[in-house]
């Protein structure tokens, strides 16, 4: 497995992203050394992706695209005017990948982040059969415009639907269509998995883009996670898409509210990123 792609999440820093925020941000994250650049699309016109797609070239930089399933934002359910606001806003997404040059939009495709309650086996088989139906348009278009949809599962507490690795698994391979696969979060992994590498090799060549954090959110490598296992799986399936750290600043209230932020996860936010990428670095170079 040739060294994989390394980037950083602007949600380190930021909420919203904002084309001021980039002018900072994207040339810090170059001169670090970081290959990618992973961008939110919280709202719609936040920042302007032509304009971002220049500056992202001038920086060398690679980018990448979050969905973000704000409230409101839901494939699951039966209301078929949020299905359709729901698909027009991945939509938008996918042409915001094309225009700033992403492969991967991923994110949590199908429900909106944070919601968890109790799903009866026949109410989440519904559930995952509308995500499905939800999804299966966009997917050719996806393909058209270049772009992988990576769907990713999130721990308990932010969804019931898509909890681990084999429940997400399911759905891609229902769909089987080269323009689904997963994105993987290790803090996610961490808590609803027994076994990261095993899960990781469980994706296989479904993976399509990883989440790479501590067990804490903060940086990769300051925790108890098992990265040479990690490493190894990863190897083992030749994965060939980037990892990204994501984490999220305490003081922004918004985004600290939503992620569970309670408290600072480094001396600054600029360590999250850079002892986070020289441990990724030594990590798939030594
Ligand atoms: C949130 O926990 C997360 O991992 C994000 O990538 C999804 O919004
Ligand atoms: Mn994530």
């Amino acid at each position: 497995m040739p060294p994989p792609p390394l980037g950083a999440n602007t949600w380190i820093w930021v909420s919203p992203l904002t084309d001021a925020a980039l002018d900072t941000l994207a040339p810090k994250i170059a001169t670090w050394g970081f290959d990618l650049i992973e961008l939110p699309v919280e709202t719609p016109g936040d920042w302007h992706p032509a304009r971002t797609a220049a500056l992202l070239a001038e920086q060398g930089l690679r980018v990448g695209v979050c969905a973000v399933m704000a409230p409101g934002r839901d494939l699951t359910t039966s209301d078929q005017a949020i299905i359709e606001a729901t698909r027009d806003y991945l939509r938008h997404c996918v042409e915001v990948a094309a225009t700033v040059g992403a492969k991967v939009v991923g994110g949590p495709i199908y429900a909106p982040t944070g919601v968890a309650m109790v799903l009866e086996p026949d109410e989440r088989r519904v559930a995952v059969d509308r995500v499905a139906t939800g999804l299966a348009p966009l997917l050719d278009e996806a393909r058209a415009a270049g772009v992988t949809l990576a769907l990713e599962p999130l721990n308990r507490y932010e969804t019931s639907l898509f909890n681990t690795v084999s429940q997400a698994l399911e759905l891609v391979e229902l769909l089987n269509h080269p323009a689904l696969g997963l994105l993987l979060d290790t803090f996610h992994l961490n808590i609803e998995e027994r076994d990261l590498p095993t899960a990781i090799r469980t994706a296989g060549h479904r993976l399509a883009h990883v989440h790479a954090c501590a067990n804490d959110r903060g940086a990769p490598g300051r925790d108890h996670l098992d990265w040479p296992g990690i490493r190894a799986a990863l190897a083992d399936i030749d994965y060939r898409g980037a990892l990204t750290i994501e984490s999220f600043s305490s003081g922004n209230r918004s985004i600290a509210t939503a992620a569970s932020i309670w408290r600072p996860l480094a001396r600054t936010q600029d360590e999250i990123a850079t002892e986070g990428l020289q441990f990724l670095r030594d990590l798939f170079t030594s």
